[in-house]
């Protein structure tokens, strides 16, 4: 194959990649690693007039208004994720500025973890484990859990994701019903306009809607207490979906029998109080986190550059920045 040359075009990452994207981006662009710079503000300062495009580590990576303000000739924001709550794609698009995430790749492998977390969650299998550890099996048999079978589950926002969820639930007996901000035609199962009224009728609440001001803190106290004494939380999708107070309080007190978590509030700080409850498992947001799965969602942020600097446009623009340009 033949080398290609590198682009007129300058790439600013802001922090720190997690998925390998540097080595696509490097091969046709100039990449500029900012948090390396002994001085990033100095650094910005210098390389803003010709920055072009931005690659953002997912929710690591805050863009926003002010950010993209300062680059005056930004074009595209490729971000390694599917979620975009970290990014103001609002300001991008009434700023002729596209942003491109990650949909598709990730569906069965967040779904997996879901899954995971949820039969973790109701079994107690880590809590079996540490019991096993801690050499307890040999006085005494690990004592008998909650169960997954007969239970309702309700997702909040069956989407990509929340529908790949939903193929695993049935394939395990459970019914499934979800609550979005409108009926999806065709979906095969029972619609709730409310997610209070979806709360109420459930007992598996799973939570897998994006984040971003419209869904701060949705999953609220009397949300967890429509859940119930026998109820689970699952949240793979953003902290900011769930109040995190409340949802510590209903562990604590046992108003809700459970939740498995992936994502929390302020990551990678999770409060103390979350850490010493017994009826919680949590993950460090490791959703998409397998090897083949980060590095698809990282082909997909270079080709996405790569089909923005041939002039083909935008692979997966996010709805706020179509491609075609609205005129
Ligand atoms: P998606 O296909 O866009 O689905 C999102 C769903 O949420 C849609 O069905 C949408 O339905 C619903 N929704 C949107 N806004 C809502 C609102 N205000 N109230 C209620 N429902 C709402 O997204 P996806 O690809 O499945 O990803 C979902 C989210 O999962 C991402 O945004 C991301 O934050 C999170 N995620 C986390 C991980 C992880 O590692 N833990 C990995 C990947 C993704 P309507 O439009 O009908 O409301
Ligand atoms: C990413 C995620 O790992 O896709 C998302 O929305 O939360 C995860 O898959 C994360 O954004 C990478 O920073």
């Amino acid at each position: 194959m033949m080398d290609q040359a590198i682009a007129d075009f300058d790439v600013l990452m802001p922090v720190l990649g997690i998925g390998d994207v540097a080595p696509g981006i490097e091969a046709r662009m100039r990449l500029h690693r900012l948090w390396l710079e002994k001085d990033p503000e100095a650094a910005l300062a210098r390389l803003a007039p010709r920055i072009r495009g931005v690659a953002a580590t997912g929710h690591l990576a805050v863009v926003d208004a002010a950010l993209m303000r300062r680059l005056p000739k930004l074009e595209i924001v490729a971000s390694f994720g599917v979620g975009y709550d970290n990014i103001d794609a609002k300001w991008a698009g009434e700023h002729g500025i596209i942003v491109t995430n990650t949909p598709g790749v990730l569906d069965e492998e967040v779904a997996d973890t879901a899954f995971g977390l949820l039969i973790a969650t109701a079994r107690q299998l880590p809590q079996a484990e540490r019991y096993l550890r801690e050499g307890r099996w040999l006085d005494a048999p690990f004592p008998l859990t909650p169960s997954l079978r007969g239970r309702k589950m309700g997702i909040l926002g069956l989407g990509r994701i929340g529908k790949a969820i939903a193929r695993r639930a049935v394939a395990f007996g459970l019914d499934v019903v979800y609550h979005g901000r409108r009926p999806q035609e065709g979906a095969p199962y029972l619609y709730y306009p409310t997610l209070l009224g979806m709360a109420r009728a459930c007992d598996i609440l799973m939570v897998v809607a994006p984040g971003g001001d419209s869904t701060k803190n949705i999953v609220n106290r009397d949300v967890l207490e429509a859940l119930g004494p026998n109820g689970i939380l699952i949240n793979v999708a953003r902290g900011s979906l769930v109040d995190e107070e409340a949802l510590i309080e209903a562990l604590e007190k046992r108003t809700i029998l459970g939740a498995g978590l992936d994502v929390f509030a302020r990551e990678p700080d999770v409060p103390p109080r979350l850490l010493a409850v017994d009826n919680a498992v949590l993950l460090p947001h490791v959703g998409s986190a397998s090897r083949p799965t980060r590095q698809a969602m990282a082909d997909l942020v270079v080709a996405n550059l790569y089909s923005w600097i041939d002039g083909k446009g935008p692979l997966t623009p996010v709805p706020e920045t179509p491609w075609p340009r609205r005129t």
